[in-house]
This record gives C-alpha cells, sequence and structure tokens, in this order.
C-alpha cells in the first residue's frame, strides 16, 4: 500500500518525524511563520493526515474541500480554531496533546503571579535602566513593595489539569485555594483541601483570579467589565488560557481605573500582540508571547504524542487522545 500523505504546519523533532516517516510519506512547512488559510485550502485537498497548529484556521468550508482527510493531529490542547462539529459530520479524527503540557503551563502561570505580584518585570527595567543609580541608595523601607502570596486567596476559574497543578503549587505556597468549575471535583477538593465556590463568588474573593478555561461561545469574553468590578481592588488577574476569554478592552479600562491592582498575560485576543497596544504601556502589567507549553519536555511530550494517534490511526486503533469519539461510529479508524 502507498504511504498516506501526511502535511505538518510547522516544523517539529527530527526524531519525531523520522518515526512518523516509517508510516507516512511526510511533509513538513519549513517557514517560521505559518502557511496562510488559502494555501491550507489547496494542501489538504491532497494529503490523508495533518499535523495542525493552534494558530491554523480549520473551518467546515477548508474541511469540506480535503475530501481525502482521514485525521488532523492538533499540536496542542485548544481546539477554538477547529470546527469539531464539522469535522466529526465529515467522518475526520481529530485529536489533540492535553495533559502532556499541564505542567508547563502551570508552571508559567505560578511565573505570572510570581512576577505580577513582586513587580519583577518592573524592578529588572529599574535596575537594567539605570534607574536603582540614579537613587544612589541601594534600599529604601519603601521601595518597590510587593505583596505575599502566603495566606492570600487563589481564586482558578477552570480545573482541568492546568488548574489543578496550579491549585496543588497555590497550596504548597500557604495560599487559600477556591474554584469555579461548570462540573464539582469533590476528589481534588479532598485530595488538595481547595474548596469549590460559585463563579461570582470566586470573582469577589480572590486576591489573585487565574482562567484555565477552553475557548467557546460560553467563555469569550467571560472576564468582562461587570467581571472585573467586582473583583478585589488589591487582586491581580492572570490568563494562560485563551487571550479572547478576557475582554481586552474592559481590562485596559479596569487597570486604566485601578479597579484591580495587575495582571499577567500569556494570551491575547489578536497575537502576535502589537508593540503599541494599550496594554504596553502599564507597569503593573506582566505579558509574556504564548509561552505557556514552551519547555522542551512539554513540547517533545506533545510531539510524541501527535505521533502516537496517527500512527495508531494507522493500525486502525482508535487514538489515545481522540477528541471527536462519535466519530468512530461514521468510519473505523484507518486508511482503506
Ligand atoms: C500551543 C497552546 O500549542 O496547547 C495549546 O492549546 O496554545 C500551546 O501549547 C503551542 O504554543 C504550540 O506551539
Amino acid at each position: 500500500m502507498e504511504k498516506p500523505r501526511l502535511f505538518i504546519s510547522r516544523e517539529l523533532f527530527p526524531e519525531v518525524i523520522e518515526e512518523l516517516e516509517k508510516f507516512y510519506e511526510v511533509e513538513v512547512w519549513d517557514k517560521y511563520h505559518g502557511p496562510s488559510y488559502e494555501y491550507l485550502v489547496e494542501k489538504l485537498r491532497s494529503v490523508d493526515a495533518y499535523v495542525s497548529m493552534v494558530t491554523d484556521r480549520i473551518d467546515c468550508g477548508l474541511l469540506q474541500v480535503a475530501r481525502r482527510l482521514r485525521i488532523i493531529a492538533q499540536y496542542g490542547v485548544g481546539l477554538d480554531n477547529i470546527d469539531v462539529v464539522c469535522a466529526t459530520r465529515l467522518g475526520i479524527y481529530v485529536t489533540n496533546t492535553p495533559n502532556v503540557l499541564a505542567e508547563s503551563v502551570a508552571e508559567l502561570t505560578w511565573s505570572l503571579i510570581l512576577a505580577v505580584s513582586r513587580r519583577i518585570v518592573e524592578a529588572d527595567h529599574f535596575v537594567r535602566w539605570g534607574e536603582w543609580y540614579r537613587t544612589r541608595t541601594s534600599v529604601h523601607p519603601l521601595m518597590m513593595l510587593g505583596t505575599e502570596l502566603k495566606g492570600k486567596m487563589l481564586g482558578i476559574i477552570g480545573l482541568g489539569s492546568v488548574g489543578r497543578r496550579v491549585a496543588e503549587i497555590g497550596k504548597a505556597f500557604g495560599m487559600r485555594v477556591i474554584y469555579y468549575s461548570r462540573s464539582r471535583k469533590p476528589d481534588v477538593e479532598s485530595s488538595l483541601g481547595i474548596e469549590y465556590r460559585s463563579f461570582d463568588d470566586v470573582v469577589s474573593e480572590a486576591d489573585v483570579l487565574t482562567i484555565h478555561v477552553s475557548l467557546t461561545s460560553e467563555t469569550r469574553h467571560l472576564i468582562n467589565e461587570d467581571v472585573l468590578r467586582r473583583m478585589k481592588k488589591n487582586a491581580i488577574l492572570i490568563n494562560t488560557s485563551r487571550g479572547p476569554v478576557v475582554d481586552t478592552d474592559a481590562l485596559v479600562k479596569a487597570l486604566r481605573e485601578g479597579w484591580i491592582a495587575g495582571a499577567g498575560l500569556d494570551v491575547f485576543e489578536n497575537e502576535p500582540l502589537q508593540p503599541n497596544h494599550p496594554l504596553t504601556a502599564f507597569k503593573n502589567v506582566v505579558l509574556l508571547p504564548h509561552l505557556g507549553s514552551a519547555t522542551h519536555e512539554a513540547r517533545l511530550a506533545m510531539a510524541r504524542l501527535v505521533a502516537e494517534n496517527l500512527i495508531a490511526f494507522y493500525k486502525g486503533q482508535v487514538p489515545p487522545t481522540l477528541v471527536n469519539s462519535e466519530v468512530v461510529k461514521h468510519r473505523r479508524p484507518g486508511f482503506d
């Protein structure tokens, strides 16, 4: 049998490509920026499998012309870029890479919590740009005071694998941890010693509010002006999930008018963020370029999971992290 054709929309780890080449005829997009939507529409007409990135727009229009396409293996956990319902209807398998990046995203979340609460980026600039030197004073009792976390309230929205790990680290910091999630997790509550609250209570009680939800029509602008007004004045907002979960204009207004004390953001409504975006004007805001899973450990594990899904499918097995399990009813896994 001729090897099925696989298109990978960004460079991945060579060892993983080698593994995939045992089963697939592999083509890798080799430019730093991603392929355009128009290019993908043309390319996916002639391939059987596709490794997508979270920034590739995969709508129903594209899926309907991708006649040969049998499986989309997303390199990422978020799926807001894929019309999964349409893919299922067309018998196309969709997989993602959950859990293997949870530790890295949780650690980056904590990097932001500590960077905002102790003004780390601002302090680095203070030293690097000579302001400290110009004070001719090494220490002053009131210089650049931050906030201690121990005993404070950590509020988590969304208790998936990332949210759970953030909660665990929060307990290690001696924080009280409350969470809101669509489905309550009593086992996690007892094992970690955290408490369930309503969404409104988490918003109004948190000293640190951190967002760990998928982007859906329900969660788009979940953090809006009304929510920001109900947060505590000393509270900081952290977002490492998806940019559109937070209404950016409302956040800029909240920061400008001092409704909250600061924010740490790794994701934005429009990425990459423009250099003159209003958010860049705030000293009490730390901005990162979507680095949540950007560790060797997570990215290699994600690549290996992508390969595991594609090789299982090739062997006629249900892929380990299949997202749309109902597709199996439409069409069995494997290439004819
Ligand atoms: C990206 C992410 O996948 O997993 C997700 O949903 O947003 C990220 O981990 C990663 O940036 C891919 O390069």
